[in-house]
């Protein structure tokens, strides 16, 4: 078999790289080892940027998006039960959609017509340098594709990024110490638009899929188990870490999903290794108190399908040899950006007392400035590529 390009992984930056490449004549080969109910079967992200609201449209894949995606105007901070709105239309006439990464991967998979092969097992990565070609197993079966480029969009515990030698890279990386205990609940959410809180129990987050399906978080020690988490459990715990009238408000009822996410933020440097290049959570890691994981890995194959398909088509490496350094610039202003809204939302074992009012005085400010609010809206609406 050959391909121009092989992709490692069917996720949304693995599916949103092939729509992308096929919609430009380029041919793209997707190997996932998971099937597609697996894939589908994950609760992810649920915030999209304008940028990724504009992809999705570029892909021809953005119609069931409009129909049912919620436009959120702003979002409100609560900080020990004081309440400040982020007004994105009046600050920097920009907004975000609620529409959750199952949908985007769904529509995605619909809209894509070339070849994705699912339960590839045992991809292996080979001649990165020279005639790059990938092997892999599918029904007992080992295959073998030569290729021109190969993208690794195979997430954090993927093959790619393990397929470059240890000396070619250079990670950054803080791992968090807590996680987020994340349950889906099929009732109205608690408010119009998202609610972050931080109270000295910890971070809470009101989220929602749609006006009837909604998704909370709490944060929790990272050794914690799920199955010490009831439903009765959560719905208390999170009532305590919101302002009472909207602890009054909730709407509980029996979780459909009830996982753990740790939290870390890390990155990989350069993200090309020869005819390899590195995009998403191959790639990169963000807490998702920003809400840009999967926009960031949606930035990340806008780039990179612009640079394959200007090599393809026109034979410039123009884009292929800037691809690493042009991203890298925007993944690490999301991973700051993710990293103080970490800081000061969650509560940290060494914080201590003059931690504490640090995070305080953060709010005070955030509540008092508009312009501390420009700068909040124009990272959570997405800054430009
Ligand atoms: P993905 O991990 O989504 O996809 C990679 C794909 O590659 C997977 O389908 C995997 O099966 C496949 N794969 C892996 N190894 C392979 C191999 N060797 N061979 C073939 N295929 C292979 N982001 C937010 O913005 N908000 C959130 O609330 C949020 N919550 C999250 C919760 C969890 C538990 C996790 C893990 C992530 C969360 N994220 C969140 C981040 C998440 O949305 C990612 O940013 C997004 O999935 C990135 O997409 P991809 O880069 O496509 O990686
Ligand atoms: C979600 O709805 O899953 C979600 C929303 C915003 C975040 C993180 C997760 O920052």
């Amino acid at each position: 078999m050959r391909s121009q390009v092989v992709i490692i992984g069917a996720g949304p930056a693995g599916l949103m790289l092939g729509r992308l490449l096929e919609l430009a004549g380029v041919d793209a080969v997707i190997l996932e080892r998971k099937s597609a109910d697996y894939v589908l079967g994950r609760i992810r992200a649920g915030v999209l940027e304008q940028g990724t609201i504009a992809l999705m449209d570029r892909a021809q894949a953005g119609q069931r998006m409009h129909a049912e995606g919620l436009v959120h105007q702003g979002v409100e901070l609560s900080f020990d039960g004081d309440s400040q709105r982020i007004d994105f239309a009046a600050l920097i006439d920009r907004h975000v959609m609620v529409y959750g990464q199952t949908e985007v991967t769904a529509d995605l998979m619909k809209a894509r017509q070339g070849r994705t092969l699912y339960e590839a097992e045992d991809v292996e990565l080979h001649d990165l340098a020279g005639k790059p070609f990938v092997t892999f197993r599918q029904n007992g079966v080992t295959q073998r594709i030569d290729c021109d480029f190969i993208a690794g969009c195979d997430g954090f515990h993927g093959v790619a990024r393990q397929s470059v030698p240890a000396s070619a890279l250079t990670t950054f990386e803080r791992v968090y110490p807590f996680g987020w205990l994340g349950v889906l609940v099929d009732q109205p959410p608690v408010a119009d638009e998202l609610i972050y809180a931080h109270h000295e129990r910890g971070f809470a987050l009101c989220s929602q899929r749609s006006h009837t399906r909604s998704r909370y978080y709490v944060q929790v020690p990272t050794d914690e188990k799920v199955e010490n988490w009831s439903d009765d459990r959560f719905w208390d715990e999170l009532r305590l870490r919101l302002n009472p009238a909207t602890a009054e408000a909730l709407k509980t009822g029996v979780s459909i999903e009830k996982s753990i996410a740790p939290l870390r933020s890390f990155v990989a440097e350069p993200l090309r290794f020869g005819k390899l290049f590195l995009a998403g959570d191959a790639a990169h890691i963000v807490p998702p108190t920003g809400a840009k994981g999967l926009n960031l890995a949606m930035s990340d194959v806008a780039v990179l399908a612009d640079a394959l398909i200007e090599h393809c088509v026109e034979k410039s490496s123009a884009g292929i040899d800037a691809y690493s350094a042009k991203v890298l610039a925007r993944i690490w202003k999301a991973e700051r950006f993710s990293w103080w809204m970490t800081s000061l939302l969650h509560t940290f074992p060494d914080t201590g007392s003059f931690g504490r009012r640090i995070q305080r005085a953060e709010f005070d400010y955030l509540s008092g400035s508009l312009a501390a609010q420009q700068s909040l809206a124009e990272n959570y609406t997405g800054l430009p590529d």
